[in-house]
């Protein structure tokens, strides 16, 4: 097990690899070209300057999150060879460059949704949160004026500006991709991109959707166990596998965890591991990572994981935004180390249980 910290660049980024470095037991920061439009490719010289910055704070790439899939791959359209094309040139780069590792979801139109960026919690602290009630009374073409006033000027992963003016014509775009037809596009795709894939050892970790289900009645297919190894048989290679995001997969209560990562071992490349705590099973919001502050039961998830031989990298995820701290929401300096922290006790622990 790694354990990593997700960072934007220090041009998007309120954190700097100086303090992720200060993180206990963090060797490795999980990056992006955050400036690339999904679909170009990316250029050699663009990762080289990351790689160095992060090399001279004394830290590493361990992987690449995301590189995003444009529409023309996902919806299957006339022109999607060429945007594959840039995708194999760009994780012939990254190869190159000695990345391995490459984080990349399959969710049409919106990335992950949340319906509030900062509900302000008992103790004081704010967190991201999901209603179904809410999405249900939001025109599509809104979520993102409402959302977009509380980014404290932030832009959010999957949420870019320029994208969402679209918001129209990539509901346009989708009208006819129903589940179906996006697995077949997601099997295409990766059958396209296993050979360099091959060549250079990159494991490509699809990230479950998020929340786990259809929202605004657009196609979402990464949603459970089922369609996970589904997909894993499709293209049956190592190279094809997973980001259990413990966070987005469980969105849905009924999604077993520790049962998928039995399921699925072996073929886990990164894990996200976050809690949530429920108020409803619609009713949502990220709580701090300890189990006893949500729902989940993050040492059950962590033995999983260690039982099941995973070895891949692993990070926190969204934090809730505490001690006065102004970050982009749920990337927050201070509760995603505590995260990174606390999970690092729980993987001594059971290691060095397993071990006596
Ligand atoms: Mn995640």
């Amino acid at each position: 097990m790694e354990m990593t910290f997700r960072w934007f660049g220090s041009k998007f980024d309120t954190v700097s690899l100086k303090y992720i470095r200060q993180i206990p037991g963090v060797k490795g920061v999980i990056t992006t070209l955050y400036d690339t439009t999904p679909g170009e490719a990316w250029d050699r010289d663009a990762i080289k300057a990351i790689k160095k910055e992060v090399t001279d704070a004394g830290l590493k790439i361990s992987g690449i999150e995301s590189v995003n899939v444009c529409d023309s791959i996902k919806v299957g359209d006339a022109d999607r060879d060429r945007y594959i094309d840039n995708y194999i040139k760009t994780l012939t780069n990254l190869g190159e460059e000695d990345i391995h590792t490459v984080c990349y979801n399959f969710m049409p139109v919106f990335d992950w949704t949340r319906t509030e960026l900062a509900r302000v919690r008992s103790d004081g602290s704010t967190v991201m949160a999901y209603t179904q009630e809410a999405v249900d009374k939001i025109d599509p073409s809104d979520i993102f004026n409402s959302l977009s006033k509380h980014t404290n000027g932030h832009i959010l992963p999957g949420w870019e500006p320029e994208r969402m003016s679209q918001v129209q014509e990539l509901f346009e775009m989708y009208k006819d991709v129903d589940a179906d037809k996006l697995f077949d596009n997601l099997v295409y795709f990766l059958n396209a991109i296993m050979p360099v894939c091959d060549k250079y050892d990159i494991n490509m970790a699809i990230h479950p959707d998020d929340p786990a289900w259809s929202v605004f009645g657009l196609a979402r297919i990464i949603t459970n166990k089922e369609q996970i190894v589904k997909l894993l048989q499709a293209v049956d290679n190592v190279h094809n596998g997973v980001t259990l995001c413990t966070g987005s997969f469980g969105t849905k209560l009924n999604n077993d965890i520790v049962d998928t990562i039995y399921a699925i071992k072996g073929r886990i490349h990164f894990a996200h591991v976050r809690n949530l705590k429920f108020i409803t099973p619609t009713n949502f919001e990220e709580s701090a990572h300890l189990s006893s502050d949500g729902d989940f039961d993050m040492y059950a998830i962590m033995k999983a994981l260690y039982d099941s031989g995973f070895d891949g990298i692993i990070r926190p995820d969204h934090g809730r935004m505490i001690w006065g701290e102004e970050a982009m929401p749920g990337y927050g300096l201070y509760d995603r180390a505590l995260g990174a922290v606390y999970l690092q006790g729980l993987w001594e622990a059971i290691d060095k249980n397993s071990k006596q």
